[in-house]
């Protein structure tokens, strides 16, 4: 009866225990999940191979129960970073060293899984490679014929609160045009924090509301006015940048893990935000 057998094995088990389950005929084989049938936490372990700037993990490699203990091990073929948004953890991770995460999944719900990707050392900001790394629909390039070039700056509030100021130059702001015609030189921006688009920009100064304690990626792109990405010379017009927002006691609702960044290591630009999935974990 493989049917009670997949009831009594919780899918998230180890392989190695699903197994089990499926080769030994006795519901005992099922351990620890048999005598306790009231979901005992487990030890969950997921692998995350990151190659290609994607994870093929389907929706059900990455969900969890509420208590389990989870073990992320984490490869990738560039350097960067694991984020789990909401446990608000991080981990360094690069082709010569995994990372590993373990933590208690103590909050339900669906938390954002990023990897952000590291810039080469001594080549900071090259190769984006023109992928979309959103898995969404990526809006249309558009070749500017004349020089245009977009820098940001950030500067965390007390609150959490991101001030973030945007010099673009041979650009004018057109708040008037959006949603009308291409007009070169002219348009409005993008503004994307953790890889996730939050606004559209109409100016040089973009505030966030608040941000949960930790590292984030913030990318401004430069857009015309029917919503297309303005390039020159093949690249994408875009800065990016990195904010540590500290973690201020029991605001903005985080669990308490603080954040796991090794104090004194340096910081690396992050050159792209890559979206990985959510890890769901349920009540
Ligand atoms: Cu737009």
């Amino acid at each position: 009866m493989p049917g009670m057998y997949a009831i009594l094995c919780r899918p998230m088990r180890w392989l190695a225990v699903s197994l089990v389950c499926i080769v030994l005929p006795a519901a005992a084989a099922c351990g620890t999940t048999a005598q306790e049938p009231a979901a005992a936490p487990d030890n969950v372990v997921i692998n995350l191979p990151i190659a290609n700037r994607a994870v093929a993990l389907t929706r059900e490699d990455l969900r969890v129960a509420q208590g389990d203990t989870v073990t992320m091990n984490i490869t990738a073929d560039e350097a960067g970073e694991l984020h789990l948004h909401g446990y608000n953890l991080t981990v360094p991770v690069s082709p010569e060293t995994p990372g590993a995460l373990t933590f208690e999944a103590d909050a339900a719900g669906a938390f954002g899984l990023n990897f952000h990707v590291f810039a080469a050392d001594g080549a900071a900001g090259d190769s984006h490679g023109g992928h979309d790394h959103n898995g969404g629909t990526s809006p249309e390039l558009i070749a500017s014929a004349a020089p245009v070039s977009v820098r940001i700056s950030a500067d965390v509030e007390d609150n959490g609160g991101v001030n973030v100021r945007i010099m673009a130059d041979g650009w004018r702001w057109a708040p008037e045009l959006v949603d009308q015609e291409h007009t070169p030189g002219a348009g409005h921006g993008h503004i994307y924090v953790d890889g996730e688009k939050i606004a559209r920009v109409y100016g040089s100064d973009y505030h966030i509301a608040e941000l949960a304690p930790g590292r984030h990626g913030i990318r401004v792109t430069l857009n015309t006015n029917n919503h297309g990405e303005l390039t020159y010379n093949g690249q994408k017009v875009e800065a990016i940048t990195t904010v540590n927002v500290p973690d201020v006691g029991q605001a903005h609702n985080e669990h308490g893990h603080g954040d796991n960044n090794q104090g004194g290591q340096a910081e690396r630009a992050i050159i792209a935000e890559v979206r990985l999935g959510n890890l769901e974990v349920y009540p």
